[in-house]
């Protein structure tokens, strides 16, 4: 059985983080998620995410792709993680790449996926914003036609 790890906040959960979670999963047959923790997100990235590390797991965990979450609490415990897990690939999107290069040393695959380019956590938090500021969120529940048969 061949043994995947990534590893992210996966805030907001959106096509991006899908299209690397499928991928992920396609380069084995086990795909471990490790999700950043709230202490670790704020401490480490200073985001602070709309979900909680718990709601985020739920959210990751219903997903066909993966098998296994457990939480990211050090930028260094990934070196542990890879023999603790038995991981024989360790995959991330390339805007990290080159960064986990030195994983190779504990004799993983490290892979690098293309991005989901147009889509993040932060773009929809800045188009939300702006449209919330433009008025458009003002919808009211009363011009939304509920007449099944119409
Ligand atoms: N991702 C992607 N396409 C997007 C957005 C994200 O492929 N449009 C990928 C990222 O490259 C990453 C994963 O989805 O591999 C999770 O992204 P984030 O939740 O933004 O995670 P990040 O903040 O990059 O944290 O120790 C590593 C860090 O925990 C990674």
């Amino acid at each position: 059985m061949k043994r995947v790890i990534t590893y992210g906040t996966f805030d907001l959960l959106h096509y991006g983080h899908i299209n690397l979670l499928r991928r992920a999963k396609a380069l084995g047959d086990y795909l471990i998620v490790v999700i950043s923790s709230d202490e670790f997100n704020w401490n480490e990235k200073h985001k602070k995410c709309y979900f909680t590390y718990e709601q985020r797991k739920a959210l990751v965990e219903s997903i066909r792709y993966v098998d296994l979450v457990i939480p990211e609490e050090s930028w260094d415990q990934k070196r542990r993680d890879m023999h603790e897990y038995h991981v024989d690939t360790f995959v991330m999107g390339d805007d990290w790449k080159g960064k986990f290069d030195f994983l190779k040393e504990e004799g993983v695959e490290v892979v690098y996926l293309p991005r989901t380019p147009e889509i993040s956590t932060s773009q929809i938090k800045h188009d939300l914003n702006e449209a919330a500021d433009a008025g458009e969120s003002k919808t009211t529940h009363d011009d939304i036609d509920t007449d099944p048969c119409k």
